[in-house]
């Protein structure tokens, strides 16, 4: 143990210094608290500076993804509606000269342990190079993407080319021209590679599992005068995005039913969201769809039609786009696709099923599946997440009487509000598990959730408290509203990432609050009431 003298002391330390890190640690350094953020990354971005894989782009889009910070955006113009990775780390890069956040952040530090000292009502957190702090609050802004889910191939450690993870993507980039690239899993990611490899590769074998029901992005270029003029809105424009019902400021769904209006009418609301593109066609159409399995099965049939229009081979449409659908329309987050079907009309595109021909081995050559070996240059693991929950179950984070978080939750999660958990007094997450993340941009959750977080200490300070602790009851309730949730709506009826189905023997529950608003009105409650729910001490 490092004599707690030489150790810096701080009223709070961040993990992460991605949208959620970059905003708590200004605000926090703002109401005069010394903050600190700890990334493993060598500059500000988080999942933008992980995910520099070729075609990574965000997919919300301008102005949704970004901070409603004046001196931020007064002087920051985008050049695209869905800007790219390299656009997103300028960005950061941005905000830091106009925040100074970098001054406060340990870089190329990856957090490894964190022991809550009870006597001093404080967090001891200690990085794998083994430099420590002491702070009185540990704010996790891990991401829900902070852990890379790697399948268990035999061989795979064999392969002679490159073969990268998407999210652990070399930084200096991997040259997809005239190789032939083999691409596993088809969700956004995957889509995102597949659309690129497909544009310079000599050959994109893909890989698919279940397919992708993505949808149109509708990307263009926007141009600085178009963005001046929409400044003007900004304020009003930033207040509806973390008020409204969806954390995008126009995305509105209708109330109605998709049921209960003619054919003609459903057909036009599901048309105008395709064509404004982006998540409109996901969330933005009737409030239904993903609750109803009538209404969701009319907005599958929709986005059958218009997807089954561009693939030329039938027996290819059949795959991509089937009769039946893989699971209700949505329960998976669709990828937003640029000219993805068309890469299947290529000659040089080969689309392997996995579930008639799933992977048994990678070799040296490429990937070996029951009827063949594809050979391979560069072989991409788009395979996604141990999202939510991975992030926080690698570190070793011990609360009260050293009650270890990976076996607390190792039956469910357990969290009040998705801030708290029972016996790791003083940890606030955001952007966790168990709060809107998944189904809240970024940048919105941060400054929303991110409020009550500051808020929050600011009230502890001025009562010269040091403790905040969630209790087992308001955990118990909040565990349950989950679940209510989970069967009221489709979600729990394909086997994704929100649901934790997409890791094997990973705990199968609704890990993300589908419902933005419904989650504030329960913060803001809570703290009006004094933090009902939170033993304060
Ligand atoms: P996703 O959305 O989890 O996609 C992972 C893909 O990898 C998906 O198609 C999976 O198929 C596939 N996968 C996973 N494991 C395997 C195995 N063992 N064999 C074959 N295929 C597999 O991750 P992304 O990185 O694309 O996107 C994550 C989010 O990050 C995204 O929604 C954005 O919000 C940002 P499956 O569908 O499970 O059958």
């Amino acid at each position: 143990m490092v004599d707690k003298a030489e150790t810096e002391w701080l009223d709070a330390l961040i993990v992460g210094a991605g949208f959620n890190g970059v905003y708590q640690l200004h605000r926090l350094r703002q109401e005069g608290f010394k903050a600190r953020i700890f990334d493993a990354g060598r500059e500000l971005g988080g999942i933008w500076y992980w995910n520099c894989y070729p075609g990574a782009r965000v997919d919300s889009h301008v102005p949704n993804y970004e901070f409603s910070i004046p001196e931020v955006w007064r002087d920051w113009t985008w050049s695209e509606r869905f800007p790219s990775w390299q656009e997103l780390r300028a960005y950061f890069r941005h905000v830091d000269r106009k925040l100074d956040i970098s001054r406060d952040v340990r870089f190329n530090t990856r957090v490894t342990e964190a022991r809550f000292d009870a006597e001093q009502d404080e967090w001891l957190i200690r990085a794998e190079d083994g430099y420590q702090v002491r702070a009185r609050f540990f704010i996790p802004c891990l991401g829900f993407a902070a852990q890379a889910y790697v399948p268990d191939y035999p061989g795979l450690e064999t392969f002679a080319g490159p073969c990268h993870h998407t999210a652990r993507w070399p930084q200096h980039g991997v040259d997809l021209a005239g190789k032939r690239v083999g691409v596993i899993g088809t969700g956004a990611s995957g889509v995102q590679v597949i659309q690129e490899a497909g544009r310079v590769a000599s050959h994109t074998t893909v890989f698919q599992r279940t397919p992708m029901l993505a949808l149109p992005m509708r990307q263009r270029r926007l141009d600085a005068a178009e963005q001046a003029k929409m400044k003007q809105e900004y304020p009003a424009i930033f207040d509806q995005r973390n008020h409204g019902p969806t954390s995008f400021y126009d995305l509105v769904p209708d109330p109605r039913s998709a049921m209960e209006v003619s054919e003609e009418e459903r057909l036009a609301v599901f048309e105008d969201a395709w064509q404004k593109g982006g998540f409109h066609f996901w969330a933005g159409t009737f409030a239904d769809v993903l609750y109803n399995e009538a209404s969701n099965r009319e907005a599958y049939r929709f986005w059958r039609y218009k997807t089954r229009a561009r693939i030329k081979d039938p027996a290819l449409a059949e795959k991509l786009a089937p009769t039946e659908p893989p699971h209700p329309f949505g329960a998976k987050r669709p990828s937003l696709e640029q000219w993805y079907y068309e890469v299947f009309n290529q000659h040089n595109t080969t689309l392997v099923d996995l579930r008639e021909e799933p992977i048994e081995e990678i070799t040296p050559r490429g990937v070996r599946t029951a009827s063949a070996l594809h050979e391979l240059d560069v072989l991409v693991l788009a395979t996604g997440f141990d999202a939510g929950t991975g992030g926080f179950t690698r570190m070793d984070v011990r609360g009260v009487d050293g009650r270890r978080l990976r076996d607390y939750w190792a039956d469910g999660v357990r969290t009040h509000l998705g801030y708290g958990v029972p016996g790791f007094p003083n940890m606030l997450m955001l952007y966790g598990p168990q709060s809107p993340t998944a189904f809240c941009n970024g940048p919105t959750c941060a400054e929303v959730q991110g409020e009550w977080v500051v808020d929050c200490l600011r009230r502890l300070r001025s009562q010269g408290r040091t403790r905040i602790e969630a209790t087992e009851e308001a955990a118990n309730a909040w565990v349950k509203h989950m679940h209510d949730l989970e069967e009221m709506t489709l979600l729990s009826r394909a086997d994704s990432w929100y649901m934790g189905a997409n890791v094997p023997g990973k705990r199968r529950e609704l890990l993300f609050h589908p419902g933005v608003r419904i989650y504030l009105d329960h913060c803001d409650t809570c703290a009006k009431n004094s933090y009902e729910g939170f033993r304060i001490g």
